[in-house]
C-alpha cells in the first residue's frame, strides 16, 4: 500500500479507507515499514507507565527490581525483547511524520522493530493505520476511539486541592480541618483527602486519626463550599487487611494457584478477582458507603490491579474484566460523582471515568536518576518523569480530563527551582487540569497570590507542535526540559 509516497506492506484480514488513514481488521495485523531503527512512539499500559519516543537502536531494558514491574507497566511484557506499547504505537518516518497503528478497543498491543509495526489482540479487532503528522494522526485516532468507547459529557475540569504531595500519609482530621480553613478564599472546587485516612489498604474505614468519621469531614468540606473528594484503591488489599484475612479466596491467582503479587508498595499487595459475584457485591457496597459519606469526587488508585494477568472466576479478557469492574463502579456511584482514575489502564478506562492521571507522580524534586537510569524505571515519582509521560498523553484530551498531577507553588520543602515549578504549572495549563497539594500555611504571601492567579487564569491555548504551545500568546516549548 502506498501512503504519502511510501510503500507499506500491510497484512490484515480486511483493509478499508477512512478519513485520514485506513481501518484494518484482524486479531493480528502487520505493516512493513522502510524506516529501520528509527524512533518508536511507546504508549505504556497505565497512568504511571512510560509514554515517550524511544529508540529502536537499543533493546528495551527490564525494570528493576522484578517485584516493582506490575506497578510500572504491563507485567506480561516486562521481559519482552521487542519494543511495544499498550493499544497503540508508531514509528517515526524520515520526514518526521509517524506511521501509526492504534487499536479501537482495549486489550491490544502494538510492537515495532526495524522492519515492522505489528498489532496483536486475543480477539477480533479494528485498527487505525495512518501515516502523517503525529498531532493530526493522534487526533484522528482519538475521534475513532470516542466513537467506539464513548466520551463522558465533559464539564469544566474541577480545580483540586489534594492532600498527598504535602503531607503524604501524615494527615488527620484536625490537621485537614486546619488546611481547609487556610484554603478559604482560594478558587478550588474540590478538597480531596488522599492516602492516610483508611484503616488499611483493603479496609476502607477511617482510622483513629479521623475520630469523627468521614461523613463529618465531608460535611465540613461541603460547608466550606468545596466538593468532598476521597482517595481509595478499591481493587487491591494488603495481606494484613481484614478483607484479605477474611476472604483470601477473593484474590487473583495464577495458573498454579499462587496469589498474584500486584505490586511492592506497602510491603506488597494483592489484586481482587472482580469477576467473582461476591467481590462485585462488596465493591458496590463500598462505593455506596463512600458516596453515602458525602464524597462526590473519587480518586480511584492502583486500578491496573484488576487487569493483571491471572486466572479469574470468569474466563474473560483481563482488560474486559477491568472495564466491567469500572462499569460497576460507575453504576454504584451514579453519574454525578466525578471519578478520577489513577494507576489505570488507559484505553480500558475511557468512556467510564471523568478524569485520568496521565503520568507518574510528581515530586518536589526534578529527577531520581538512580531509579530512572540504573533501575531502568521511568515511573518513579519526579517532576521530570511526570512531565515526560504526560506530554505524550495530551492527545487524550478530547476523550477524558487529563490530569498531569499536581503543581507546586511552595518554595518550602521543595527542591524544584522556580523555573521547574513554572514548567509544571504550564503543563497543567495545557493539560487543562489544575491540582495543587501545597498546604496553605507553607505558602508565603507572594506564593499564595501566584497560586490564586494561576487558579483563576483561563488562558487561550494553541498547540503549535508536539511539544510547543501558545499560552495566551506566550510561546512555551516543553522539549527543552525533556
Ligand atoms: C498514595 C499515592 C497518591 C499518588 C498516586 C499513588 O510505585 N509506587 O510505589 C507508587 C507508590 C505510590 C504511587 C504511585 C506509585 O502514588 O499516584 O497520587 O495518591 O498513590 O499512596
Amino acid at each position: 500500500m502506498r501512503i504519502q509516497g511510501y510503500d507499506f506492506q500491510v497484512q490484515a484480514e480486511r483493509v478499508t479507507e477512512t478519513l485520514g488513514g485506513y481501518l484494518l481488521e484482524g486479531r493480528s495485523v502487520q505493516v512493513g515499514h522502510p524506516f529501520g531503527r528509527t524512533l518508536f512512539f511507546k504508549h505504556g499500559w497505565h497512568s504511571w507507565s512510560e509514554a515517550a519516543w524511544v529508540s529502536l537502536k537499543e533493546s528495551p531494558k527490564p525494570i528493576l527490581p522484578p517485584e516493582r514491574r506490575p506497578q510500572c507497566d504491563d507485567p506480561a511484557y516486562a521481559l519482552s525483547p521487542v519494543h511495544g506499547g499498550s493499544g497503540l504505537g508508531g514509528v517515526e518516518g524520515y520526514d518526521g511524520r509517524m506511521l501509526f497503528l492504534g487499536a479501537l478497543r482495549p486489550g491490544a498491543r502494538v510492537e515495532a522493530d526495524r522492519l515492522y509495526l505489528k498489532g496483536y489482540a486475543n480477539h477480533e479487532l479494528q485498527w487505525f493505520l495512518a501515516y502523517g503528522e503525529p498531532l493530526g494522526v493522534l487526533s484522528r485516532y482519538a475521534e475513532l476511539l470516542a466513537a467506539t468507547l464513548g466520551v463522558r459529557a465533559q464539564q469544566a475540569t474541577p480545580r483540586v486541592w489534594c492532600s498527598w504531595y504535602g503531607y503524604y500519609t501524615q494527615i488527620s482530621e484536625a490537621q485537614l480541618l486546619q488546611t481547609l480553613a487556610g484554603l478559604q478564599g482560594l478558587p478550588f472546587e474540590v478538597f480531596q483527602v488522599d492516602d492516610g485516612w483508611q484503616q488499611n489498604i483493603g479496609d476502607w474505614e477511617p482510622n483513629a486519626k479521623f475520630p469523627s468519621g468521614m461523613n463529618y469531614l465531608a460535611l465540613r468540606v461541603q460547608a466550606q463550599g468545596f466538593t468532598p473528594g476521597l482517595w481509595l484503591a478499591p481493587f487491591i488489599a494488603r495481606p494484613s487487611s481484614r478483607l484479605y484475612q477474611e476472604h483470601p479466596d477473593w484474590f487473583l491467582r495464577d495458573e498454579a494457584g499462587e496469589l498474584v503479587l500486584a505490586g511492592s508498595n506497602w510491603g506488597g499487595y494483592y489484586a481482587l478477582d472482580l469477576t467473582l459475584p461476591a467481590v462485585q457485591d462488596w465493591l458496590v457496597g463500598l462505593l455506596r458507603t463512600v458516596r453515602g459519606w458525602g464524597f462526590r469526587y473519587l480518586k480511584l488508585d492502583f486500578l491496573f490491579a484488576a487487569a493483571l494477568p491471572g486466572k479469574r472466576h470468569l474466563e474473560v479478557g483481563r482488560e474486559e474484566a477491568y472495564r466491567e469492574a469500572l462499569r460497576l463502579v460507575r453504576e454504584a456511584v451514579g453519574e454525578d460523582t466525578y471519578l478520577l482514575a489513577c494507576g489505570a489502564p488507559v484505553l480500558a478506562s475511557l468512556g467510564l471515568v471523568d478524569g485520568l492521571r496521565i503520568g507518574p507522580d510528581v515530586a518536589p524534586y526534578w529527577d531520581n536518576e538512580d531509579r530512572r537510569l540504573y533501575l531502568h524505571d521511568p515511573t518513579g515519582p519526579s517532576a521530570y518523569n511526570a512531565l515526560r509521560t504526560s506530554l505524550h498523553r495530551l492527545w487524550l484530551k478530547p476523550l477524558v480530563h487529563t490530569d498531569p498531577d499536581v503543581v507546586f507553588f511552595r518554595s518550602r520543602y521543595n527542591l524544584l527551582t522556580p523555573e521547574q515549578r513554572a514548567v509544571l504549572q504550564d503543563l497543567a495549563l495545557v493539560a487543562e487540569f489544575k491540582a495543587v497539594s501545597d498546604p496553605p500555611e507553607w505558602l508565603d504571601g507572594e506564593e499564595r497570590e501566584q497560586l490564586r492567579a494561576w487558579l483563576q487564569a483561563r488562558p487561550a491555548l494553541e498547540q503549535t507542535g508536539l511539544y510547543t504551545f501558545r499560552i495566551d500568546g506566550r510561546e512555551v516549548d516543553f522539549s527543552r526540559w525533556l
